[in-house]
């Protein structure tokens, strides 16, 4: 977890004292500290205790409904820890609700705020080791499994057509027919490259959405404790989706030891050991869950979902920075090519990805 510094007083934002105050005021004089590592939502460590976060009302346009899901999510996995003899405490995300009962405190401008009673454990910005990666794919796999139980009618998609990589392209060619000159003309070269990937995808019709899975796949939205995973965190985009949509998120993530936004594209490179252990662990944890058809559609998916990324990192660039957070102007476009690059590498080993998933038991 990036944590930065704890900011002078005068500097917090007011809006997360009066949020704050809503849910409990006995924290209003806590320290906060920004925690910067996401793309989407703001977030603040509570002293020792609590995580707030203002939600992002431009990217979820119903950020109620993950308040909702959470609520669903959080009973059910509770009933899957006492089954199991877990101890849910450890494993799973609460909210905490205002003095008046609320799920979260809505802000004079109408934003969303959330606290969160802090989980055990941290997140890490790195994988090393083979058994690391291997834990954390498990992780997901489990999430998945866990959730197998759970009518996917109970959750309400937070986000439409979130991974379908058809409407991320129309995004895309929209915004190319839309916008001229300056960022535009700094990207002629990566359509070139990147238009021909998407057509070699021939976007099939998609499978429905079968199974509530994680959707965003990936080391940071893991908590752990020692070599252990205490949980999967940010459940935001929980929704129906399909198994090989994680799986191609965690290859996405973890076959190149490289981070999404490397600028040196030579150290995006596909690392055969990684794709192993995300293999070899993804399906311990989902176990008997995923049938065979599921399991030749993950294969295909890990280019697929790493080029959807890039699209959508070229799509935001395009808009000027309007979804994700950057920290420098050309953040979205370095991320893009990286993401692309990764991309490449991926259909190279598309076989033999195929192969080690029909051959893994
Ligand atoms: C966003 O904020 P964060 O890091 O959890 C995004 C994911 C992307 C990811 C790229 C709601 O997630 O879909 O894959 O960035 N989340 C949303 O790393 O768009
Ligand atoms: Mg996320």
């Amino acid at each position: 977890m990036i944590v930065d510094q704890p900011s002078p007083a005068g500097e917090w934002p007011a809006e997360a004292r009066e949020a704050l105050a809503a849910f409990d005021p006995s924290l209003a004089e806590a320290g906060l500290v920004e925690v910067g590592d996401g793309h989407i939502h703001r977030t603040w460590q509570v002293g020792a205790t609590h995580m707030l976060q203002r939600l992002n009302g431009e990217v979820f346009r119903h950020p109620e409904r993950i308040l909702a899901n959470a609520a669903a999510l959080t009973a059910h996995l509770d009933r899957c820890c006492a089954a199991a003899g877990e101890d849910p405490v450890m494993r799973i995300l609460r909210h905490q609700s205002t003095r008046e009962g609320a799920r979260a405190y809505r802000a004079a401008d109408g934003a969303l705020w959330r606290l969160m009673p802090r989980l055990p454990g941290s997140t890490r910005g790195r994988a090393t080791t083979s058994d690391e990666i291997y834990r954390a794919a498990e992780a997901f796999g489990r999430f998945a499994r866990d959730l197998s139980g759970l009518d996917p009618g109970a959750i309400e998609p937070t986000i439409p057509d979130f991974h379908n990589l058809a409407s991320r392209v129309g995004a895309l060619e929209a915004v190319v027919g839309r916008v001229a000159g300056g960022r535009l003309s700094r990207v002629a070269s990566d359509l070139e490259v990147l238009r021909p990937m998407i057509a070699g995808f021939a976007v099939e019709p998609e499978p429905p959405p079968q199974r509530l899975v994680h959707n965003d796949a990936k080391l940071s939205n893991l908590l752990w404790v020692d070599d252990r995973v205490q949980a999967v965190i940010d459940w935001d985009t929980v929704m129906p989706g399909r198994l090989r949509d994680d799986y191609g998120d965690l290859l996405r993530t973890f076959a190149t030891s490289a981070a999404e936004d490397e600028p040196d594209l030579e150290r995006v490179e596909v690392r055969w050991e990684r794709v192993e252990a995300v293999t070899r662990g993804y399906l311990a944890g989902v176990g008997d869950l995923a049938t065979p058809a599921e399991r030749e559609n993950m294969a295909r998916r890990a280019a697929e979902i790493t080029v959807e990324q890039a699209v959508r990192f070229l799509t935001d660039y395009l808009e000027d920075d309007r979804y994700y957070r950057v920290r420098f102007p050309e953040h979205n476009l370095v991320r893009a090519r990286n993401q692309m690059h990764l991309a490449a590498g991926l259909l190279r080993e598309r076989k033999r990805i195929l192969a080690l998933v029909r051959r893994v038991s």
